[in-house]
């Protein structure tokens, strides 16, 4: 008898963007096939849990035959590629949503592998055609690592540009996309007591044009292929390639393959990088409306029957649906109409558009850790909302209450929830135990610093009370906490993850 062993599977959905029907899919197969539940990600897609091995053909074969599919989720490979959800400016973010999906196709393996073994595709069973099998971008070996790519559209950072292998700033001057700045060597994850392991943000080389976007990331790719360590794994994330080559030598490099020069970078201003909740009117008279879902976890409980509620929404809409890099997701693209429709299901369920919830929460994410990761070594979701709980009880005496602070927590050094880039971050360490970082920029333009190694729920509320309070007294006009914890010297000021781990 073979023993029950289930997976978890990650599909590949550029942008986040998906139709009501691939929505559908993915409830029906969650409960055919998962744990009854789905997780959104912080790179906006869907995850599911508990997939038994015998399950797992039909599985991916209804995620293909909804036009969806798990290629390039995971390996050393571009992953899914990120795209602000943007509802304020739906023209452009229709051709920035139409570039992420453009590189996404153009870098995805093209060997036929997936759907032989999942698909029932016919088997290259002649070794001389098996040879031919050539990845025009990977070639034999593949990525020496995992790549990331991401497009922000300024004033919103929600997507992290700076923790992305590549991250792409959209320029839009009088409502025109004019092109692209061109950001490199940006990452998340670390190991504890490995210095030479770090988060790094990734820095701006130049400026391209929106038409020669595929070939900008192709080749920037190819540097990290034939350049990436693939010695040490833990130094082979393209992160560190910039870092040992040097970003003038990669930006050389880049223009030498390309055989034209990147422009000039133009100036660009980012806000925030949490999601704006609620309902807001896009440039076409559609309405879009942010939903706020705690992790990204999306399931029935007793009380809060919030899969049912999408899975109603999603047999009325006629729009789009669009899952944001912070774990929630878009109802995009609605009709005047059907607005009082869905309005009356949001209702109906007691759906939470971030404004029932406080500002701390609504600005937090954590990654799935326990009990399905095996990579943890504290909780994160299933701990994080409860430690908001007594977080609130302070900010709330501290007069904090409508505040904005981002907090992020993982239950690894990995770093899926991006916890670095949070003015406040937890990375776990051993059971209860996370260290506590601060000091990160409000729109992700500043890695934050550690505070205190090893603590627990007691120290941490214990040292987070009198800061906030502090904060709330000392902060000047418009002051975020990440900028007021540098200037009041509780962390120093990290500039580059160089200096991450230093005293
Ligand atoms: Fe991640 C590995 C979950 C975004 C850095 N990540 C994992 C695995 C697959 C654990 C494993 O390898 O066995 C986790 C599955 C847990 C589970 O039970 O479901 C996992 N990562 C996630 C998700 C679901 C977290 C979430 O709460 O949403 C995110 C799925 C993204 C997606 O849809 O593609 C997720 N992971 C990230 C991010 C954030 C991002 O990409 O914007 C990062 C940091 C950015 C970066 O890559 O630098 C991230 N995950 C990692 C790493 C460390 C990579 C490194 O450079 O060292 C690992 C471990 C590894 O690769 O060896 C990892
Ligand atoms: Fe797992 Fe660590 Fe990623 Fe959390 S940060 S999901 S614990 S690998």
């Amino acid at each position: 008898l073979e023993p029950a062993y289930s997976f978890m599977v990650r599909v590949r959905i550029p942008g986040g963007v998906l139709t009501p029907e691939q929505w559908l899919t993915m409830d029906r197969v969650a409960h055919d096939y998962g744990n009854q539940t789905l997780r959104l990600t912080t790179r906006q897609t869907f995850q599911m849990h508990g997939i038994l091995k015998w399950n797992m053909k039909n599985n991916m074969k209804a995620i293909n035959e909804a036009m969806m599919d798990t290629i390039a989720a995971c390996g050393d490979v571009n992953r899914n590629v990120m795209n602000n959800p943007n509802p304020y400016q739906s023209e452009v973010h229709a051709q920035v949503q139409k570039h992420a999906q453009d590189i996404s196709d153009h870098l995805l393996p093209k060997t036929r592998a997936y759907h032989e073994i999942w698909l029932d595709e016919e088997k290259i069973v002649d070794g001389s055609q098996a040879q031919e099998e050539v990845e025009p971008i990977y070639k034999e070996l593949y990525l020496p690592r995992k790549f990331k790519i991401g497009i922000a559209v300024p004033p919103s950072n929600d997507i992290d540009v700076f923790s992305q292998d590549i991250g792409l700033i959209a320029i839009v001057e009088d409502g025109e996309l004019q092109g692209y700045n061109i950001a490199v060597g940006g990452g998340m994850g670390m190991t504890h007591g490995e210095t030479d392991t770090y988060p790094q943000l990734a820095r701006v080389i130049g400026f391209c044009k929106p038409e020669d976007i595929l070939e900008v990331a192709e080749n920037i790719v190819t540097i990290q292929r034939d350049y990436g360590n693939r010695s040490n794994r833990k130094n082979a994330r393209f992160k560190y390639t910039v870092d040992a080559l040097g970003l003038d030598w990669v930006k050389s490099e880049l223009n030498t393959r390309l055989g034209w020069n990147l422009e000039e970078e133009r100036s660009y201003h980012f806000d925030h990088n949490g999601d704006r909740y609620g309902w807001v009117k896009g440039t076409n008279n559609r309405w879009h409306l942010t939903l706020f879902i705690q992790n990204g976890r999306i399931k029935d409980s007793e009380d809060y029957q919030l899969m049912t509620a999408l899975r109603e929404i999603a047999n009325i809409h006629t729009g789009d649906f669009r899952i944001t890099p912070n774990q929630n997701v878009v109802i995009g693209n609605v009709t005047s109409q059907k607005k009082t429709k869905i309005n009356e299901l949001i209702e109906e369920y007691g759906l939470s558009d971030g404004n029932r919830d406080s500002a701390l929460r609504r600005n937090a994410m954590a990654c799935v850790s326990f009990p399905t990761c095996g990579l943890a070594m504290a909780e994160s979701e299933r701990y994080l909302p409860s430690l908001i709980d007594k977080l609130e009880t302070i900010t709330e005496e501290a007069g904090l209450k409508d505040d904005e602070i981002t907090i992020r927590m993982t239950g690894c050094p990995n770093g899926c929830a991006r916890p670095a880039l949070a003015e406040i971050g937890f990375i776990g360490k051993g059971p209860g135990k996370y260290n506590m970082y601060m000091g990160a920029g409000f729109a992700g333009e500043r890695l934050n610093k550690l505070y205190l190694e090893n603590v627990g729920e007691e120290e941490i509320l214990q040292s987070l009370r009198p800061i906030l309070f502090e904060y709330a007294k000392e902060r000047t006009e418009g002051e975020h906490f990440g900028d007021y914890v540098v200037r009041a010297g509780h962390v120093k000021e990290v500039q580059s993850g160089l200096d991450f781990h230093s005293e």
